[in-house]
């Protein structure tokens, strides 16, 4: 076994000077190696049998301005998606209670932004303080902040905010040319600065390669404190998109990749997001073997299908897990 994974107490310690040398050895140990260390781990810093679960709501769809090259909501690409305005509040209100209802904790509000802009702020406001009345956590995902955004934000009831590097440095460019990695940087940084509790990951099976999934993870485990939360997405391919026809990731490839997201950050929450509508039970149930602990609920993501409420219900029985109770309010 390589030595980097001998030292379970070790490992279960989080650091951020992690290379990718040493990501990568990670990443390629053998298999019963890496997912008897990254189960090990995953039972140092959490529940071993619970997975805490996410709803998401799309409430502003579609129309743009940014060029993500997986994504269906950029306006640079025709993907048949109607853009929607930004939805009135007593509709999101009353999808957050359906979604408590279902059991979900945390209630996702996604728009489909390049940036949060100040006509918007009160009434995202209101949707985050509507929904944290409701006893949810709550988490809003809108693009880019500028300075002083995060803290109102903050100060409405906002948990977490979701952003994501999406992949390695180097790799940036082949997805995304109107915006850089250092602005999604800049904007982690002002969620940090601000108190708001961090979600940040990527996505994976966009044809990158295995240094670029190594990358992302890397950069990700060297993040200060380490993002509370890492939603780990497989490409959901949106057709007339520039990567909607990549070839999906090997489902071992794809364990390997939540293995190591959960040995590299051994406290976070390590999602299983967008792409499980895919996924077997077997897949799903090696991921969580591998630590991830979280994932999203209902019917829908922002745009695509997700698993039923059912199907989930029955993965859960089949694997003895429970769903993570609503976290006492602070
Ligand atoms: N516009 C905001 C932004 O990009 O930060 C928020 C919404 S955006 C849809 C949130 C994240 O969803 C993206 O950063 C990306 O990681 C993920 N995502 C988008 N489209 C996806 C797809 N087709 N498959 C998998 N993940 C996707
Ligand atoms: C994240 O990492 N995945 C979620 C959430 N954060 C916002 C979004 C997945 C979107 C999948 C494509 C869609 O439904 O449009
Ligand atoms: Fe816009 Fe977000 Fe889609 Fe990029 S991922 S095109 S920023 S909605």
């Amino acid at each position: 076994m390589t030595s980097l994974l001998s030292d379970i107490d070790l490992l279960a310690q989080p650091r951020i000077n992690w290379t990718r040398e040493e990501a990568g050895a990670i990443y390629r140990a053998p298999f019963n190696d890496l997912m008897f260390a990254a189960q090990s781990v995953h039972r140092k810093g959490h529940s071993a049998n619970h997975v805490q679960t996410s709803q998401l709501l799309s409430i502003k769809t579609g129309g743009c301005a940014e060029d993500c090259g997986y994504c269906n909501q950029s306006a640079h690409f025709d993907t048949g998606l109607a853009a929607s305005k930004l939805m009135p509040l007593d509709e999101v209100l009353s999808a957050a209670e359906k979604a408590k209802a279902g059991g979900a904790t945390r209630f996702c509000m996604g728009a489909a932004w390049r940036e949060l802009k100040a006509r918007d702020e009160d009434k995202i406001c209101d949707m985050i303080s509507g929904v944290k009345a409701m006893g949810m956590e709550t988490c809003v995902t809108l693009g880019m902040l500028s300075d002083g955004q995060a803290e109102k934000l903050r100060s409405a009831g906002l948990d977490y905010y979701n952003h994501n590097l999406d992949t390695a440095p180097e790799d940036y460019g082949r997805v995304i040319s109107t915006r850089t990695y250092q602005d999604r940087l800049d904007t982690l940084a002002r969620v940090r600065g601000a108190g708001i509790h961090v979600c940040t990951g990527g996505i994976v099976g966009m044809g990158e390669d295995e240094a670029a999934r190594i990358g992302l993870l890397t950069e990700l485990a060297c993040m200060e404190p380490h993002p509370e939360s890492v939603p780990i997405n497989h490409l959901v391919g949106v057709a007339n998109t520039p990567l909607g026809d990549s070839e999906p990731l090997d489902g071992i490839d794809f364990v390997r990749t939540i293995a190591t997201a959960r040995i590299l950050m051994p406290k976070s929450m390590v999602r299983l997001s967008a792409g499980r509508e895919g996924m077997s039970k077997e897949l799903q149930a090696l991921c969580f073997l591998a630590g991830a602990n979280s994932i999203f609920v209902g019917e829908e993501l922002l745009t695509t299908p997700n698993p039923e409420q059912r199907e989930d219900f029955d993965l859960f029985q089949t694997l003895g897990i429970e769903p993570m109770a609503m976290p006492a309010a602070e």
